[in-house]
């Protein structure tokens, strides 16, 4: 029955290493950093770190394009500092997973730069290059060879004037989409796949490893009216070969080796069906994914058509899930990450209620059966950060959208800055609030993004001195998944679907039952389950308010949580 999988009881924690702990005052975290905050993860609890990229990169897409796999950026140190942070890891018990992102890699990337430099060379099928589109010549207006849009606006496709051919980069023009096609590409990531897992590491976050198989006819994508490109996701999402790809790596790269190993697949856009395969033991493909349907869920036809969230949406799309990987399959519980704005402004409330609704939905998410995942700063219920201009953010999502959209006049620049403010990839990048000293303790020098003025109150030296803050309830959350196998193992049955404030469900393991509760409003809401009274007079495992009475009808205060237990 899968008990066997230590990383189903296990807590992943995710540090932005740019924005975690400078050791050495340039204004950017780094390796020396990372290690001399490990004690912070202890205390907390965690399991498994995941560090985003620290390899060399020219740092278009902050380190999400790498120019050699197998070193580590001076902007965070040295290999030495990297073995030593992993030896630190190790010597608390815990393990360490690195960013894989063999989608693409840096233009600067020798690879690419070989593959550019001649329609010859040896490399040149190492990557997607393509003639202007048939009856029209290089560089003509909507000559690319598809009309696919970018993630990071403007077309997928670069054109390379020395050679006349355009290559393909789904994300920045700096991250050319390697090709998947060719076994030399595949056989060269094996490679530095097992260099890194023989230097000690524990597994991989396989950056948006479902869009590496292409249909190889490029065909178009659907444009909608108004629209400035086709949706080529049909044609790179979980596309042909990619369970060949991914048990290939698999059998290439981990079979046969010691160790208890974590691989999880970045998808977005992977439906439930893809993720039972991508996820059945049997299959030998990846551990678990890590997909989006929740977090576009407060979202109309692009990321920056925001609308508020109806919870009906989050428990059908959360619900759907969790009934569809039963049995086979696992899944990443996620609120946050480096892409996504906070959790306690997008679906909590980041005023007055700032602690109740951080570590209620902190409950909610920890209890679904799942991989649970903390990003750096949520677990102090950080929040977003007051961008006042677009000079503010750095990202280069956020600032390639506001040129393609207030410079040819589509939008004021008010209009864009509303839809940044709320749900750029900046809200989640800024450093990590260690203190209440002048940038948080976060570095001595100058930050590369603003730290959150409300450092003054939110940050981990007040948290951890507060058995009330959002700290101990998150470390609370942590220990009960390791105690108590219901938590890991369980199964889970969905109540009240229709209720617009009340998150109920329930999570069974042999004559174990749990009842989860979650108040996703700022009013007083009684949680209509089955048996409330029942359940009020059993025991407490955890909740977030204090003074619960223990007889019912159960009626929440606002962004109340609670867990129950009863055999
Ligand atoms: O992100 C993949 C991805 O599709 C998103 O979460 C992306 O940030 C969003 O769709 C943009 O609207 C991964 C990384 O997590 C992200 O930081 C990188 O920029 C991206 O891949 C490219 O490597
Ligand atoms: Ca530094």
């Amino acid at each position: 029955d899968g008990q066997d999988q230590w990383w189903k009881s296990a807590v992943v924690y995710q540090i932005y290493p740019r924005s975690f702990a400078d050791s050495n005052g340039d204004g950017i975290g780094d390796l020396p950093g990372i290690t001399s905050r490990l004690d912070h993860l202890s205390a907390l609890g965690v399991d498994v770190i995941w560090l985003s990229p620290v390899y060399p990169s020219p740092q278009d897409d902050n380190g999400y394009d790498i120019s050699d796999y197998q070193g580590i950026d001076p902007t965070f140190g040295t290999l030495a500092d990297f073995d030593e942070l992993l030896a630190q890891v190790h010597a608390r018990g815990m393990k360490l997973v690195m960013d894989l992102v063999v989608n693409h890699t840096s233009d600067e990337h020798p690879w690419f730069v070989e593959s550019r430099s001649s329609r010859d060379n040896p490399k040149r099928d190492w990557y997607w290059w393509r003639g202007p589109r048939e009856g029209m010549a290089a560089g003509d207006p909507g000559a690319e060879p598809t009309n696919w849009g970018s993630f990071f606006s403007g077309p997928t496709w670069e054109l390379d004037e020395a050679t006349g051919e355009y290559y393909l980069h789904l994300f920045s023009r700096k991250q050319p989409d390697l090709n998947w096609e060719n076994p030399q590409v595949r056989e060269a990531v094996h490679a530095m796949m097992r260099w890194w897992l023989d230097r000690g590491v524990d597994g991989f976050r396989m950056d948006v490893i479902n869009m590496i198989s292409k249909d190889t006819a490029l065909p178009d994508g659907h444009q909608g009216p108004g629209a400035h490109h086709g949706d080529g996701s049909p044609h790179f999402l979980c596309g042909p070969r990619i369970h060949e790809f991914l048990q290939e790596m698999h059998a290439a790269v981990f079979a046969g080796r010691d160790g208890a190993f974590l691989t999880v697949g970045e998808m977005p856009g992977v439906t439930v069906d893809e993720a039972v395969l991508f996820t059945d033991p049997a299959r030998r493909e990846v551990d678990m994914v890590f997909q989006f349907e929740h977090v576009g869920l407060d979202q109309g036809d692009s990321k920056w058509d925001v609308r508020p969230l109806d919870l009906r949406d989050l428990k059908a799309s959360l619900g759907r899930w969790q009934a569809g990987l039963a049995g086979t399959g696992w899944n990443s519980l996620y609120w946050n990450n480096h892409d996504q704005p906070r959790i306690v402004s997008r679906f909590g409330d980041d005023g007055e209620h700032r602690v109740a609704s951080a570590t209620m939905l902190g409950t909610v998410l920890h209890l679904h059966r799942g991989t649970p995942y903390v990003y750096q700063g949520e677990e102090l219920g950080m929040t977003n950060a007051p961008f006042a201009s677009i000079e503010d953010f750095r990202d280069i999502e956020s600032v390639n959208h506001y040129r393609a959209w207030v410079d040819p006049g589509h939008q004021s620049a008010e209009e864009v800055l509303a839809a940044l403010r709320v749900m750029s990839r900046d809200n989640a990048r800024t450093p990590m609030q260690w203190d209440d000293s002048p940038h948080a303790g976060f570095t001595t020098g100058e930050p590369w993004i603003a730290v959150n003025p409300n450092h003054a109150t939110v940050n981990a030296a007040a948290a951890v001195a507060d058995e009330g803050s959002v700290f101990h309830h998150y470390r609370r959350l942590i220990e009960l998944r390791h105690k108590e196998p219901a938590v890991a193992h369980g199964d889970f049955h969905m109540l009240l679907p229709h209720d617009e404030r009340v998150y109920a469900f329930t999570r069974r393991l042999e004559d174990v039952e749990l009842l989860v509760l979650g108040n996703f409003s700022g009013e007083d809401a009684p949680a209509d389950v089955p048996d409330d009274a029942g359940w009020a007079g059993a025991e407490l495992l955890l909740g977030n308010l204090p003074d619960v009475p223990d007889s019912g009808p159960i009626v929440l205060r606002p962004w109340e949580a609670r867990i129950y237990r009863r055999t």
